[in-house]
């Protein structure tokens, strides 16, 4: 604006001289031939207004021309100021909204990318911990493999040596442990008997004492250490570890348990151990055992309970819940039930509900394949979600609630029973009832 009012001050002043140079001219009407009259005011050496005009019509032409391009050159840069001014306007203006608009944007993007940064830290943390416990998960095992390799190591030397049974197993055989014995055998042990009708023989325990009395085992309970929630295909063919010192838990199996009782020849006396957690032993013995083949469900029969301080819980138990306790509890019989096959008396699954196989009525007073409880008593909070009574029970010695310590379940024929309180009238028995 400074340059622009410069040019026109200029100008201003350029007309001022010419309309002066004009005005004197005109004064003295100059021409061509009175032109060159001298002007006082030139002095006396100055050129005379004709020299002037001459000098002034010379370059005019040239001057003109130079200030029409100066005036057009400064209109350009005027109208380009004003268009300058006025984007500069816009600019600023135009402006301030977006750029408040920008800055929303960019909080929004950082607050994001803050969230972002703390849920991956977030995540990292977690991974982290998850990375540790994998990392002291294969610390554990890379040790346990270290020590699977030392046993591995240990075995391979073993198996360097010819492999010898160490379990002892006696050349006699017979149709039972009794029989057995009457062959000569004097130690309780393994021996292998094929009752009249067995395929194949099989091992089983024998318990013999002194007076060469010979007890077949069909089933101990001693320390936990076998799960008796077997199927039906289980509890048929047996299950669990035989062991000669009688250190282990098994079940001979009811195939086994009916070769054995249908056989001919004197009726066979089950006896049940039992021992509870104080070291009490007690039983209760039942004359005329038999197990029914599969085609009856491997059912239970005997002829009376003998006798025996832990009382006979197979006869049922009144637990004071029903009248007809005791008539559901029985067990002379009553079939064998698994949790995949359900011959019980109850619209239920007894031995589901329990986890056992067992001769189950509705469901049960004598129950010694019952779960395994360390120290004798429980609950219904520790019997599962069914919360029944569940553990290895004789109601007539121990309430449901108490799980017995250790169960044995052998058979002799009635005529080795040994000698005791009701032995007199139970030989009696056995004699006149022959073969059941
Ligand atoms: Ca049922």
């Amino acid at each position: 604006m400074a340059l622009l009012n410069k040019f026109a001050l200029y100008w201003q002043g350029r007309h001022t001289i010419l309309l002066l140079f004009f005005s004197h001219c005109l004064a003295v009407y100059p021409t061509r031939e009175n032109c060159c009259v001298l002007d006082e005011r030139f002095g006396e050496y100055c050129p005379t207004t004709c020299g002037v005009y001459d000098f002034y019509n010379q370059y005019k032409s040239g001057v003109d021309r130079d200030l029409n391009i100066l005036e057009s050159q400064m209109q350009q840069i005027t109208n380009r100021t004003t268009t300058s001014q006025q984007l500069i306007s816009n600019i600023k203006s135009g402006n301030q909204m977006p750029q408040k608009a920008s800055q929303d944007n960019y909080v929004k993007k950082i607050t994001s990318m803050l969230e972002d940064m703390m849920r991956f830290e977030r995540i990292i943390s977690t991974r982290e911990a998850e990375i540790q416990e994998l990392q002291d998960l294969l610390n554990s095992n890379a040790l346990r493999i270290t020590s699977l390799k030392q046993k591995a190591f240990a075995l391979d030397e073993t198996c360097k040596e010819p492999c010898r049974d160490t379990v002892k197993i006696s050349e006699i055989t017979g149709k039972d442990c009794q029989d057995v014995a009457n062959k000569g055998a004097r130690e309780t042990g393994l021996y292998y008997i094929k009752p009249q009708n067995a395929k194949e023989r099989f091992l089983v325990l024998c318990k013999i004492d002194q007076y060469g009395n010979g007890w077949t085992v069909l089933q101990r309970r001693l320390d936990g250490s076998v799960d008796f929630r077997k199927s039906w295909i289980q509890y048929k063919e047996g299950f669990g570890y035989l062991s000669p010192t009688d250190t282990t838990e098994f079940w001979i199996g009811n195939e086994r348990m009916s070769l054995i009782t249908q056989q001919t020849g004197y009726p066979y006396v089950l006896r049940i151990e039992l021992k509870d957690w104080s070291g009490v032993t007690r039983y209760a013995d039942y004359s005329g055992f038999k197990v029914q083949p599969e085609t009856d469900k491997y059912r239970l029969r005997y002829s009376y309970f003998v006798e025996g301080e832990a009382g006979d819980a197979f006869d049922g138990f009144d637990f004071g819940d029903d009248p007809s306790d005791k008539t559901f509890t029985f067990h002379n019989g009553m079939q064998f039930s698994t949790w995949d096959n359900d011959n019980d008396k109850y619209e239920g699954n007894c031995a589901q509900q329990d986890g056992s196989g067992w001769w189950m009525n509705r469901c049960h007073a004598g129950h010694l394949n019952g779960k395994y409880y360390q120290n004798g008593r429980y609950s219904a909070q520790d019997a599962g979600p069914d919360g029944f009574d569940n553990g290895i029970i004789w109601a007539t010695w121990h309430d449901r609630w108490y799980s017995l310590k250790e169960t044995t379940m052998q058979l002799i024929p009635s005529n080795r029973y040994p000698i005791g309180a009701g032995q007199q009238q139970f030989i009696k028995d056995g004699k006149t009832r022959g073969d059941m």
